[in-house]
């Protein structure tokens, strides 16, 4: 049945287990729009290996990660959630696409030069591409919205350009989408080296938070995250990006603004700040560990929800991808 709801595409990789920074910068924004948005969240594997995956851990993310979706309070009878090798035609129109994509620009991706930096010797022409088949990935569905955290903005404006230049030459092909990021959450840093970003495929010295930790190993990563030689909670990114972040973490799990936390920690010492944040993380992600992992055990349930999401999601990524073969003169098979 045809909706006037607006669409949203986002997507995560399995390569690593899901961290905090991931469920504040993106998950808990699916969640909340997954009410009235026509939503598409997929597992994006195909990415993911761009790096090397060992392919037994790759398998038990994909599905673990699936697990979290539904636990973070993605509903899959009103979602569709799929994983992305189970719909062909990402890999089709990331192809076209990546015909449509400059060199220039891909050099310019900050998460290229990043990743290339951290991984000398596997600069592979996939992690060069990667943003042509992300542009496919959200194109496919005429996303109106893409909820990520900051780090992926470069790659959606990259994304409208793609589209930009196809439907300049084809008409109006794409729908041109809009990121969607949150004010407070959009990028967490790791707790142990607070000017690096909070990274599921580099978990350093228990400066990650996953998803499925145990309260207590919460509680310690908390209790050992860096500060600073001062006392005070006192919002300020370059001078105390530890603490800062902290205040970061604990408003985007309890709505309070930077000056009513910095009010509240008045006068006390970093110890009390840091059990506290640690508490409401735990109790935060208590409820999504205690259904993720109910929902691990229950492999054949996984296994119905991503054939019908594949089925469901094949059916809109198909109707964009023939129209763009014929525009570009492909003969239809
Ligand atoms: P990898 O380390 O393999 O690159 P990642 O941890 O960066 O993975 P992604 O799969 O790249 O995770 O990102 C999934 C989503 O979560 C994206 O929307 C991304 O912007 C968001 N995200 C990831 N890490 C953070 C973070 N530390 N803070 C806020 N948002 C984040
Ligand atoms: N590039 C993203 C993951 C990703 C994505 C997408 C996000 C792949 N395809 C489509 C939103 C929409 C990342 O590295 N976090």
């Amino acid at each position: 049945m045809e909706n006037n709801k607006k669409t949203i595409l986002s997507g995560i990789q399995p390569s690593g287990a899901m961290t905090l920074g991931t469920y504040l910068g993106a998950l808990k924004n699916w969640a909340a729009l997954s009410e009235t948005y026509d939503c598409y969240f997929t597992i994006v594997d195909m990415h993911a290996i761009t790096a090397r995956q060992d392919p037994a851990e790759l398998r038990k993310r994909t599905l673990s990660q699936l697990a979290q979706y539904i636990a973070c309070g993605i509903d899959p009878q009103n979602n569709t959630l799929f994983i992305q090798s189970h719909v062909p035609a990402h890999a089709q129109l990331g192809w076209v696409l990546s015909c449509y994509t400059m060199f220039g620009e891909l050099s310019r991706m900050t998460q290229f030069k990043d990743k290339s930096a951290k991984n000398a010797e596997n600069i592979n022409a996939g992690l060069f591409t990667y943003p042509s088949l992300m542009a496919a990935d959200i194109l496919l569905y005429q996303a109106d919205l893409v909820p990520v955290g900051d780090d992926q903005k470069q790659h959606i404006e990259l994304t409208r350009d793609v589209a930009v230049r196809f439907n300049g030459v084809y008409g109006d092909v794409f729908k041109l989408p809009e990121p969607y990021i949150p004010k407070i959450g959009a990028r967490i840093m790791d707790l142990q080296s607070p000017t690096e970003k909070m990274s599921k495929s580099e978990i350093s010295g228990g400066g990650c938070v996953l998803l499925l930790d145990s309260p207590d190993d919460i509680m310690r990563s908390f209790k050992r995250a860096k500060t600073d030689s001062e006392t005070s909670v006192r919002h300020d990114p370059a001078e105390k990006p530890g603490v800062s972040n902290l205040m970061q973490i604990y408003s985007a799990c309890t709505n309070k603004s930077f000056s009513a936390i910095e009010d509240e920690f008045a006068g006390k010492g970093y110890g009390d700040f840091k059990q506290s944040v640690g508490e409401v993380v735990v109790e935060t992600l208590r409820p999504i560990r205690e259904e993720a992992l109910r929902l691990i055990a229950d492999k054949s349930y996984l296994e119905t929800i991503y054939a019908q999401g594949a089925q469901k999601a094949a059916a809109t990524a198909n109707r964009t991808l023939n129209k763009v073969y014929k525009k570009i003169g492909f003969i239809t098979a």
